[in-house]
């Protein structure tokens, strides 16, 4: 039988196969890809199982291939990598200006990962109805001016609005599989159980714990829309980690600098301050946003990043 993982708690997987959910183990040894994995199966991953002999429960027996995953580095174990989830139609940052806030170098970070994954990413700003009334904020025209001629769209929402935010909300989750990523507290949580009514996730107030790292959500989980696709809820991210991008590729994930690249004078140009930097030059020139570029200066300069 053919299912999809669901969710992971341990040595057990949920698995959902043909709209029923089946607890399943492991068995037998996987073939990795050269990735070096903390957690041989994520949620997302399609697999090959099969029911135990007189039991209730399945043995997984293959992965099959992935389409595309989201990892993290390892915050346990040295180059070592965590899959957060896999076979994914679109990323969803969620943000929010208030409690907490949301930094624009966060939200570049995360779509320098989603574009070397190469999963298209989505922005919803959450928590509007504590903004609004308040003067048009820097910090929301500017996510619009900066992401949306970008390609990333930007949607304003409250998890308090039901209705609104289903009307604005589904014609962009339905019929896909989306992952759903932001800080702690921004209401990940809170807009799916919004938008899947069975799903009671767990939700909490931000005073004071998020800074103490602690996390309502603490695995990812698969949840499905009634009105078709699904939703993963991941544990809120402090930091999105960039792996397995080399310093000359950064520019690749910017999308506005892609554009431009080859032309400049020297073919191992960082763009940093090389004569003859074409990207250099349509930064000067408005082409290219000074905040964007600012954050991809901190990125290189964070030789974490970079192997
Ligand atoms: N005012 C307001 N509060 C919201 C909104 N959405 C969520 N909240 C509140 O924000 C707090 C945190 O929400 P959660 O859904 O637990 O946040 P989360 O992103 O899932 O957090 P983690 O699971 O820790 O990553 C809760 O108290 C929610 O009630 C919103 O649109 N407006
Ligand atoms: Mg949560
Ligand atoms: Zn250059």
């Amino acid at each position: 039988m053919k299912g999809r993982v669901v969710k992971s708690t341990g040595s057990w997987y949920t698995v959902k196969v043909e709209g029923k959910l089946i607890s399943a183990r492991l068995k037998g040894k996987f073939k990795q890809d050269e990735l070096k994995l903390t957690n041989p199966i994520a949620v997302g991953d399609w697999v090959e199982l099969e029911m135990e002999p007189g039991q209730q429960t399945g043995v997984i027996r293959q992965i099959l291939p992935r389409e595309n995953y989201v990892i993290r580095k390892s915050t346990r174990k040295q180059h070592f990598s965590h899959i957060i989830a896999s076979n994914l139609d679109q990323a969803i940052l969620v943000v929010t200006m208030k409690n907490p806030r949301t930094s624009l170098g966060f939200i570049d970070r995360f779509l320098v990962s989603t574009e070397s994954f190469r999963i298209p990413a989505l922005i919803v700003v959450n928590k509007m109805d504590l903004i609004e009334g308040e003067d048009a904020s820097d910090w929301l025209q500017d996510i619009h001016e900066i992401y949306e001629p970008l390609g990333y769209p930007v949607l304003e929402v409250s998890a308090l609005n039901d209705k609104d935010l289903r009307k604005k909300f589904l014609p962009y989750i339905q019929d896909k599989s989306s992952l759903i990523s932001g800080h702690s507290g921004v209401g990940k949580s809170t807009l799916l159980n919004v938008l899947v009514p069975e799903a009671s996730q767990d939700t909490k107030e931000v005073s004071g714990f998020s800074s103490k790292g602690v996390h309502t959500t603490t695995f990812a989980e698969m949840f499905f829309l009634p009105e078709g696709g699904d939703l993963i809820d991941t544990p809120g991210i402090k930091e999105f980690g960039i792996l397995d991008i080399e310093e000359h590729e950064l520019s690749h994930y910017f999308p506005e600098m892609r554009k431009y690249l080859g032309q400049c004078k020297y073919n191992n140009c960082r763009h940093v301050n090389e004569p003859g930097c074409m990207i250099l030059k349509k930064l000067e020139e408005g082409y290219i946003h000074p905040y964007r570029y600012q954050s991809y200066l901190n990125i290189l300069s964070e030789e974490d990043s970079f192997r």
